[in-house]
């Protein structure tokens, strides 16, 4: 089978102001498709199939750089777009709020070490919050690698991921990486986060 680009549950403009329409657009409608279609190349060319994409990054050769590039893209933006809403009323889960808590001491605390994940990732890459043995951990991955894939040395589950690419903020938000992550907490969708962390642990 060959992966299509997911549609956004909501419209390019709909982030705003935290993010803006014009980076959504070309977020998703050029990057992300590059990606797919970038992936789908890259099955083709290496002879392979594969059910689902967590099922490919599980078994992925890491040496072939443009199916791990692609593939991680694919996944990475996937995930980061259901994670998003415009709605003000998304709630965390009790189990969740519970879950951070006893990780981190408090939501505050969480938000902190998240968001220095994020801001200290040098260059391109994602930060993330995973499920690792029913335990909540944040860690960081380079270009488009992420915690599916083996040997990264950030493990678990994802539930939560923000992308820090350039083009993920730049438009808006220039060189203030901070201030893009500042903004991304307002827009997280956390019932969707919640019902991630459900099936994970
Ligand atoms: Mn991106």
């Amino acid at each position: 089978m060959s992966f299509t680009l997911p549609k956004l549950n909501f419209s390019y403009d709909a982030l705003e102001p935290h993010i803006d329409a014009r980076t959504m657009e070309i977020h998703h409608s050029k990057h992300h498709q590059g990606y797919t279609n970038k992936l789908n190349s890259a099955l083709e060319s290496a002879g392979l199939a594969f059910d689902s994409i967590e099922d490919l990054l599980a078994k992925i050769d890491m040496k072939n750089m443009a199916l791990r590039n692609n593939a991680g893209g694919f996944y990475n933006h996937k995930l980061f777009w259901e994670i998003m809403t415009p709605s003000s009323n998304s709630e965390m889960s009790p189990e969740l709020n519970d879950a951070i808590e006893k990780s981190f001491g408090t939501f505050q605390e969480f938000k902190s070490q998240f968001s220095s994940a994020a801001a200290s990732r040098f260059g391109s890459g994602w930060a993330w919050l995973c499920v690792k043995d029913g335990e909540l951990e944040i860690c960081s991955s380079a270009n488009q690698d992420n915690p599916l894939m083996p040997m990264i040395g950030c493990g678990g589950i994802p539930i939560l991921g923000i992308d820090v690419w350039e083009h993920a903020y730049y438009l808006n938000y220039q060189n203030r990486r901070p201030d893009y992550i500042n903004a991304f907490f307002e827009v997280i969708n956390w019932g969707v986060v919640s019902n991630k962390f459900d099936m994970a642990k």
